[in-house]
């Protein structure tokens, strides 16, 4: 088991100083770095390579985040924005490969957050999803993309895939369009199980061998050991299922930006916001996910 934190833990834009946070990451004992995608299409071939090599000076993994902007919506209902997609995929893939990152999770099916203003249509969203998914699959192997993770969701924040259930049956349509795609798994999140599932031990047992990628966080998404979340159910569903994968911290407890409100945090959810303090939270964090997880 792989862990890790998303560097948005620090900030309050879906971008960042990636070298620092690597450096940082790597001091506090992380095997990983969760990184958002956004930034990198910007990024020169030096700026690929530099962080490249920061990371594997410092034994520090990348994985990557997304929350897919309306344009790069790859079930979009408009066959000009769904080509957009892909072509950013593609692109973005090609990014990873340069960067050394094999595994993107998010709703990467569909669009983040969700414009619920606007009439929602799942099963067209959802079928066109498995349409467009299946070729993200396709491209990601040209890439060496080993898991595409198709993050479930809880309700607020998007409508295709809000449980494992969803998720599984998701991944398995996918695969029967295209049995290649075996880089397309189901990622689940303790934050969202929190708020959709019966049983969150059911939940994971349900995506089983599907599992490629696993967000954690409280139920208000304060760094994993200060809520009431089942550690101990948790633990004991992935080792039923016997994940050995990634497992991410996605803590947020800063307001403010464009991370504030996307996130809807209105307030400050730990009594110190120093970076030290947060710091310190997320070192004993690991702390207590390598041995509740671990
Ligand atoms: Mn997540």
């Amino acid at each position: 088991m792989q862990h890790g934190i998303y560097y948005a833990y620090w900030e309050r834009e879906w971008s960042g100083d990636y070298l620092h946070y690597i450096e940082k990451v790597a001091d506090l004992g992380f095997d990983i770095l969760e990184i958002a995608a956004g930034p990198l299409p910007e990024y020169t071939p030096a700026q690929l390579s530099e962080l490249r090599e920061c990371a594997q000076a410092h034994g520090i993994r990348l994985t990557v985040g997304y929350g897919p902007a309306p344009e790069n919506n790859i079930a979009s209902a408009d066959p000009k924005v769904r080509e957009h997609a892909l072509a950013f995929y593609e692109d973005l893939f090609q990014r990873m490969e340069k960067i050394g990152a094999t595994l993107i999770g998010g709703a990467l099916y569909s669009c983040w957050p969700i414009d619920y203003s606007k009439p929602v249509d799942k099963k067209g969203d959802w079928e066109r999803g498995i349409e467009g998914v299946a070729r993200l699959g396709r491209i990601g192997m040209d890439w060496g993309i080993e898991t595409i993770g198709m993050e479930v969701l809880n309700r607020f924040e998007n409508h295709v895939l809000n449980t494992a259930r969803e998720g599984a049956a998701f991944v398995q349509s996918v695969r029967q369009l295209e049995s290649r795609a075996t880089n397309i798994k189901v990622m689940l999140d303790t934050f969202h199980m929190n708020i959709e599932e019966q049983s969150i031990g059911n939940a994971i047992r349900t995506a089983g061998d599907l599992l490629g990628h696993f967000h954690t966080g409280e139920c208000n998404r304060m760094v994993p050991g200060q809520g009431r979340t089942p550690w101990r159910e948790i633990h004991d569903a992935l080792a039923d299922i016997g994940y050995d994968g990634t497992v991410v911290m996605e803590p947020f407890v800063i307001p403010g930006g464009t991370v504030g409100r996307d996130i809807r945090i209105w307030r400050d959810l730990v009594e110190n916001i120093s970076e030290e303090a947060l710091d310190k939270d997320a070192e004993e964090a690991l702390r207590f996910q390598r041995y509740m997880l671990g």
